[in-house]
């Protein structure tokens, strides 16, 4: 490196004189104060000595390109003797890279979720899902990711209400293991469409394999004024608008019960199937009988017991194994009591804010 000595009253005319002489890549070496010279120093202050050097722009220009062109003779040696191999292995390297794309980490946000009781099985199915959400843009920090998640999840929630959805005013038929809930579910359901939905409805008590002993059922149907038949006849034709619903006994979660069931379904014509499950059951229970009740053309879900549900994180993980909405949650004995229809979003706030609680 060149070096020049450059004198001036301050460091800024010093640097301004040097990048004058040298140019703009002048670097500063050295600056140190200097008394003026001989008599000029009894009236004149201190000067500023800079030492600024050049740098030796060719030389370094042909190091850099000399490293290159090494680096590019060594890539292309690595190259060659690789190419073989790549040929001979493109199986194995697609195989590879699909599975390494198939290893990608859970996100932090679907281990959350994980942490607060979603199943592992639906884990990284929900973080692709969530990687690819088309017309999303890439969250930046944890909060967003987790604001990315619930719409994922709600997005799946609402677009397989909309694959189940049937048109018109179908028949609604409650089904599931005895004791559930069932006729209870049915009860305020009626109770809530007669006083705030304001619409009428129709009833029909039926019996099934066994006989269906739910006299309450048609106790409560004569106080709200709704008919409950014993007996189906196609002849009885409500108006468009009456809601009719299909109370039945109970079966168990057998492979041969179920397409008994299944068989007496079919003759009541175009039907809504809504399964009815109790929410205080023991998680596997409940996925053990949605995947054999699931042979049935399911609509939905309800699940009873909210009052006794300690864990919201049972909700999702039902609705994701079933790829089914929950339409409503039931809780207490009493009617009306509790019986709320399902909203997604706030159904994921419930359940990250009670695990945080
Ligand atoms: N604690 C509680 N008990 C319920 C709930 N739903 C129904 N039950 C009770 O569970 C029992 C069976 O209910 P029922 O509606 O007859 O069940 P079904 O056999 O499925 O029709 C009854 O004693 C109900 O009062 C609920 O959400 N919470
Ligand atoms: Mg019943």
């Amino acid at each position: 490196m060149k070096t020049v000595k450059i004198t001036a009253e301050t460091a800024e005319q010093a640097l301004e004189k040097a990048q004058a002489e040298i140019g703009p890549d002048a670097v500063v070496l050295n600056v140190r104060k200097v008394p003026a010279d001989g008599v000029k120093r009894l009236w004149s202050q201190p000067q500023v000595e800079m030492i600024v050097g050049t740098p030796d722009s060719t030389k370094s220009q042909k190091e850099a390109l000399k490293l290159l062109a090494d680096k590019v003779l060594q890539l292309e040696k690595e190259l060659q003797s690789k190419d073989a191999q790549i040929k001979s292995d493109v199986p194995a390297n697609v195989r590879e890279m699909i599975n390494s794309v198939k290893d990608e980490p859970l996100l932090h946000s679907v281990r959350i979720l994980v942490d607060i009781g979603l199943m592992p099985e639906h884990a990284m199915v929900l973080s692709d899902c969530v990687r690819h959400h088309m017309g999303g843009t890439r969250p930046r920090n944890l909060v967003e990711e987790m604001e990315l998640l619930r719409e994922v999840l709600v997005d799946q929630w609402n677009q397989n209400a909309i694959e189940v959805e049937k048109p018109g005013t179908p028949v609604c038929v409650l089904v599931g293991p005895a004791g559930t809930g069932k006729t209870t579910v049915l009860c305020k359901w009626v109770t809530q469409e007669t006083f705030l939905g304001q619409r009428p409805s129709r009833i029909w008590r039926l019996d099934g394999t066994r006989t269906n002993t739910a006299e309450f059922l048609s106790l409560h149907g004569e106080l709200m004024q709704v008919p409950v038949e014993r007996v189906w006849a196609e002849t009885i034709q409500p108006p468009e608008d009456t809601l009719k619903f299909v109370d039945l006994p109970g079966v168990p979660d057998t492979q041969q019960a179920i397409e008994e069931l299944s068989y007496q379904i079919k003759e009541l014509g175009s039907t809504e199937i809504i399964l009815v499950l109790n929410g205080s059951y023991e998680l596997q229970l409940l996925v053990k009988q949605v995947a054999s009740f699931s042979s049935l053309p399911l609509s939905g879900i309800i699940i009873t017991h909210y009052d006794e549900l300690e864990d919201w994180s049972k909700i999702w993980n039902i609705a994701l194994t079933a790829k089914l909405p929950v339409k409503f949650i039931s809780g207490g004995q009493d009617i009306p009591g509790g019986f709320r229809e399902v909203i997604p979003e706030r159904i994921f706030d419930d359940w990250v804010a009670s695990a945080m609680q």
